[in-house]
This record gives C-alpha cells, structure tokens and sequence, in this order.
C-alpha cells in the first residue's frame, strides 16, 4: 500500500484525516521564471481522494499552506483551489483548516463547509494541538499531550562515499517543554509571570502546563521542497530552526526522532547527521 504524509487521528466516533502543505499552485512561481509545467492539482487531487477513499475519515483538517503564493492570489489558485475543495466536499463535509504563511485570502477561495481557523491553532479532543507551525500558539494548547506541526517541509538526507545523495521526505517525533515554551510565549504576550511560571500560567488562564509530544508532519504535496533535517547549512547552522516554537529552547531538535513515510524507524537527528 501507498504511504501518504497523513495522520489519522481517531475516537470513539471520529476518524480525523490530518494533512499539510498543499502549495497548490507552487507551478506559478515556475512560469515566472520561465519553466512551464502543467497543472499540478489534478495529481493532488487524485492522491487526496484516494487516500480518503482508504481511510473513510470523518473530518479532514488541513494543517495550512493549502495554497503556494503568500500575499496574494495568483490567477490560477483562483481556479483550482475552489476547484479542490469543491471535490474533496464531494466525499467529505467537514474541512477544516488551520491557517499557514501561504494561506493570505484563503477565506475567498474556499466552499463555505470550509471551517478556517487562525494560524495560532486548534485544539481537537481536549488533547490534541493542531497548528501549522510559523506562528505562535495559543496559550491553551500548552496542556495538550501531543503537539502536530507542519510548516518546515522535512526530509532527511543521505550521501554516500562517492557524493550520490537521496533525499527522503522524514517524519518528525520530538518532545516539547512545556515550561520553557510557556516562558517563550509568556515574554511575546509581554506578560510577566507573577512567581512561578507553572502556578503563573495556571492561575492567569487555567491551563496545567505539561511537556508534550511534538510531531512534524511532511509536505502533502511532494514536488515541494523540504528542510533537511540531519545537515547543517553552508555556514553550519541548522535549517530547521524555523518558525517561534522550533526557535524557541522548548524543543531539543538533537534527539529527534526520524521515520520514513512507511513508518521506518531511522535514527534521531544526531545520530543521521553523519550520513547527511
Ligand atoms: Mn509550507
């Protein structure tokens, strides 16, 4: 069977079809540079259904970058991101999604079953963080136990001996802090905690701050490219700090786990990075 970037996330009575970074109409900025490519929705689309069609969700939620071109809308978005969604709503009703960088006047582009919600998140069964990553979150995610991300795009890179190199989209499994990352965000809403961050953040918003399971999901669409998440850049940085959560010291990128799209267990980041 096929592996899709997807997460099914399910209870008792949903089944929970999470997917990311779409980047319908990313052709455009080819053109503009003079490469020309077809439309590539239709493949997009076609991989969609069929993954619809093997999983039966009950809702699908989006995890931002539906579309390619940020600000605006380029003319061809005009048309085939209705059109996506228009037959995606054919097999499912409930759509939502959560807003990502790219995602400038998506509202004018949706069905109106679409449900939008703000790039800060959403939060699914009293558990679950959804977000797509280049935002801050809101400050009652911070009680969930599993965080799930998009935004970086990530893959893992080998090269070998002779300088022959294989990129391969990765999933991301990491831990957060929930202490350090409500500090982060407690100085961004320039707030000052009033003693303890934990017993701060309880007493301002309720919220029983606890480490959370960060996953990263890789790009839906696989023309795309991604950030590899074992190699370090030209001047030895790493390229997966991205983003308010990722740059913030709440999440060891080090010991990261990294899995295949089957589900192949590879290594943690610091063990890969001498294969990159
Ligand atoms: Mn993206």
């Amino acid at each position: 069977m096929e592996s899709y970037p997807a997460l099914l996330l399910e209870n008792a009575s949903e089944r929970i079809l999470v997917v990311a970074d779409l980047h319908i109409g990313w052709e455009v900025s080819l053109a503009q540079k003079g490469i020309h490519v077809p439309s590539q929705t239709p493949k997009l689309l076609e991989k969609m259904i069929q993954l619809i069609k093997t999983t039966a969700p009950t809702s699908i939620i989006f995890l931002g970058d539906i579309k390619h071109a940020v600000e605006k809308i380029e003319l061809e978005e005009w048309k085939d991101v209705p059109e996506f969604f228009e037959k995606i709503s054919e097999v499912v009703q409930d759509i939502q999604v959560v807003l990502g960088n790219h995602d400038g006047n998506l509202d004018a582009l949706t069905t109106p079953n679409v449900k939008i919600h703000s790039s800060s998140g959403v939060k699914l069964w009293n558990k679950v963080a959804l977000l797509h990553g280049h935002a801050w979150p809101k400050i009652d995610l911070l009680d969930c136990d599993t965080m799930v991300m998009a935004h970086l795009h990530p893959v893992v890179t080998f090269t070998d001996e002779l300088g022959f190199r294989m990129i391969r989209p990765a999933w991301v499994r990491t831990k957060v802090g929930g202490h350090k990352l409500a500090k982060a965000l407690l100085k961004h809403m320039k707030i000052k905690p009033d003693g303890r961050i934990q017993e701060s953040v309880k007493k301002r918003f309720g919220i029983d701050l606890t480490d959370q399971q960060c996953i990263v999901i890789p790009s839906f669409n696989d023309n795309l490219g991604g950030r590899s998440v074992n190699r370090r850049d030209s001047r030895g940085k790493m390229s997966t700090m991205i983003g308010p959560i990722l740059r913030s010291s709440a999440v060891n990128f080090e010991f990261a786990e990294l899995y295949l799209l089957d589900g192949t267990y590879l290594g943690t980041v610091k063990h890969l990075r001498s294969l990159s």
